[in-house]
C-alpha cells in the first residue's frame, strides 16, 4: 500500500484539477476533494483512514467488486502482447472481434454486431450517428428526430446531454442540440401518484406517441430510452409500459435504442435490461459493467437489419474513435464477463441478493421520512417525504433532502447517491447478505439523525 500526503493532495486538487461534474468554488471551499486511496471488495478507503461500504458500484459500475487480480493479469498480459492498435485501417485485434462475438451471444436475437467506443456518451453520439446515417441512406434525411424522456440520462458530451433529458445540463453549451424532443418520464412516485399503474403505463407511453404525431412520423428517427432511469433517481417503470413503447416503435416504424449503460451486465437480474422486460431493441448502449470500469470501455450493439442497410448502403461510416476496440480494455472486459458468467452473478442478483435486497429495504418503511421505496435486482431508490403517505416534499427545500441524506450516510460509513429527494442505491454485484444488512442499518440510522435537519428547513 502507498503512502500519499493526503492534505498535499487536496491542496493541489484545488489548484490544479478540475472534476467532473463539480461546482469548483464549492471545491475550492471544501479545500479540495476527499481523495480515494484503495479498495477491496464492495469498501473504498479514503487517505484520512476511513472505510466506506461502497454502495454505488464506483459510479454505478463496479460489477464485481474492486480488487480483481484476474483483471490486473489480463490486461498485463494484453498490454505485454499488443498495448494498443486501432480498428480504422481495415485492422481489429483478437481481444476486439472476440469481445464483439461474446457480446453478440449475450444480447441474443437479432443483436449480433457491436460498435466500440470508450465512455457511455460516446456509445450515444455513435447511436445518434448511426440511426440518422441509417435513415438517411434509405432515402429518409428527414427522419432526425429522437424522442427521449425528461430527467433521462444518456451522458455529457454534446449528443449524450442533448438526447438526455436533466434540464440543468443544457444550458451548459447551449443544449439541447437540434432534433431531441423530450416527453414525460414514467416516475409513477412523481408524476403519477396514486394513480392505477396500468393506466399511469399508459399515459406515459402515449407521452410518445402523442409527440411522434405532433412532429410527424416521417421525421421520427428513434426513441431511446434507459430501462431503467438510474442518474434520474432510479426510476423503475411501471408494469407494461415498455410493451407499450416497443409497440408504438414498431407501428411507426422508428428505431428502438435501449441505454444499457447502467442496467446491463447483471444489474437486474438478467445480463441486459430489456431481456427483464422482454422487448427487442435496435440498438442497446452499453458500458460501465462491461469492464466492471476497471477500464473505459464502451460499445452499441446493433441489429442485423440496421447492419443490412449500412452494408448494402451505408458507404463508409465516417465514425470511430482511437480508442474504438482498444485491445486492453478489451481484454479487460472479456474477463470481467468470464468472471461474471464463472460466478452466476446474474443469476445471483435474481434468485439472492436481489430480492435480499428488496426485503431489507422494507425495513425502512416505516420511518416517518421514507415516502417510498422501489428497486429491481441490486438497483434501488428510497424517496424522502416531508409527510408519510404523501409525495409531499419538504417546502423550501425541495431538492436537497437527498443530498442531506447522503452526506449523513457517508459520515456513517457508506457512500450512496443523493439525487433530489431520494437516495439511490447500486452495489457491487458481489455484496454479502451482511453487507446489505449493514447498507439498510447505516441508512435508517442517517435517517433518523438527519430528521431533525430537514424539519428545521421546511420551516426555513
Ligand atoms: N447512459 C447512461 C444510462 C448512464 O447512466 C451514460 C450513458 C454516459 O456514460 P459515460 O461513461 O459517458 O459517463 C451514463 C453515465 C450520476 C452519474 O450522477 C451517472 C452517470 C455518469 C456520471 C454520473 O449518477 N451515468
Amino acid at each position: 500500500m502507498r503512502n500519499y500526503d493526503i492534505p498535499e493532495l487536496r491542496k493541489l486538487d484545488v489548484e490544479h484539477h478540475l472534476p467532473a461534474q463539480a461546482n469548483y468554488g464549492e471545491i475550492q471551499a471544501l479545500g479540495g476533494s476527499r481523495i480515494i486511496t484503495r479498495a477491496e471488495g464492495c469498501t473504498i478507503y479514503d487517505g484520512d483512514g476511513n472505510a466506506l461500504l461502497d454502495g454505488m458500484a464506483g459510479l454505478w459500475c463496479v460489477n464485481v467488486g474492486y480488487g480483481r487480480d484476474e483483471l490486473v493479469q489480463a490486461a498485463a498480459q494484453q498490454m505485454t502482447e499488443l498495448p494498443f492498435y486501432n480498428t480504422f485501417f481495415k485492422t481489429a485485434t483478437p481481444p476486439t472481434v472476440m469481445l464483439a462475438t461474446k457480446l453478440a451471444g449475450l444480447l441474443g436475437g437479432k443483436l449480433q454486431h457491436v460498435f466500440f467506443n470508450s465512455s457511455g456518451s460516446e456509445a450515444n453520439d455513435t447511436v445518434m450517428r448511426m440511426v440518422r446515417h441509417y435513415w438517411s441512406v434509405q432515402g429518409q434525411p428527414n427522419r432526425q428526430i429522437f424522442i427521449s424522456r425528461w430527467n433521462a440520462y444518456h451522458g455529457s458530451t454534446m449528443a449524450g446531454a442533448s438526447l438526455g433529458g436533466m434540464k440543468h445540463m443544457h444550458p451548459i453549451g447551449g443544449l439541447p442540440i437540434p432534433g431531441v424532443e423530450h416527453v414525460m418520464q414514467p416516475y409513477a412516485f412523481n408524476e403519477g401518484f396514486g394513480e392505477n399503474e396500468d393506466e399511469f403505463a399508459a399515459r406515459a407511453a402515449q407521452a410518445i406517441e402523442d409527440r411522434i404525431q405532433k412532429v410527424g412520423p416521417e421525421n421520427v428517427a428513434a426513441f431511446i430510452g434507459e430501462v431503467v432511469q438510474g442518474a434520474g433517481g432510479v426510476i423503475i417503470p411501471p408494469r407494461g409500459y415498455w410493451k407499450r413503447v416497443e409497440q408504438i416503435c414498431r407501428k411507426y416504424g422508428i428505431l428502438l435504442v435501449v441505454d444499457e449503460v447502467i442496467t446491463g451486465f447483471g444489474r437486474l437480474g438478467s445480463w441486459f435490461g430489456f431481456q427483464h422486460f422482454g422487448i427487442q431493441p435496435d440498438l442497446v448502449p452499453m458500458a460501465k459493467g462491461l469492464s466492471s470500469g476497471y477500464l473505459p470501455i464502451s460499445a452499441v450493439g446493433v441489429s442485423t437489419d440496421v447492419v443490412k442497410v449500412l452494408r448494402e448502403k451505408g458507404g463508409e461510416f465516417v465514425h470511430g474513435y482511437t480508442y474504438s476496440g482498444h485491445p486492453v480494455s478489451a481484454a479487460v472486459a472479456l474477463k470481467n464477463l468470464e468472471i461474471i458468467e464463472r460466478e452466476g452473478l446474474v443469476q445471483r442478483v435474481h434468485d439472492d441478493v436481489g430480492p435480499y435486497f428488496a426485503n431489507a429495504l422494507k425495513r425502512l418503511n416505516d420511518d416517518p421520512l421514507v415516502g417510498e421505496i422501489r428497486s429491481l435486482g441490486l438497483i434501488g431508490a428510497v424517496e424522502i417525504v416531508a409527510k408519510k403517505g404523501t409525495n409531499e416534499r419538504f417546502t423550501g427545500a425541495e431538492g436537497k433532502a437527498g443530498p442531506i441524506v447522503r452526506d449523513a450516510c457517508i459520515r456513517n460509513g457508506l457512500m450512496v447517491r443523493g439525487i433530489r429527494d431520494s437516495i439511490v442505491m447500486c452495489p457491487p454485484l458481489i455484496i454479502t447478505h451482511a453487507e446489505i444488512d449493514r447498507m439498510i442499518e447505516i441508512i435508517a440510522k442517517s435517517l433518523r439523525e438527519v430528521e431533525p435537519t430537514l424539519r428545521a428547513l421546511k420551516a426555513e
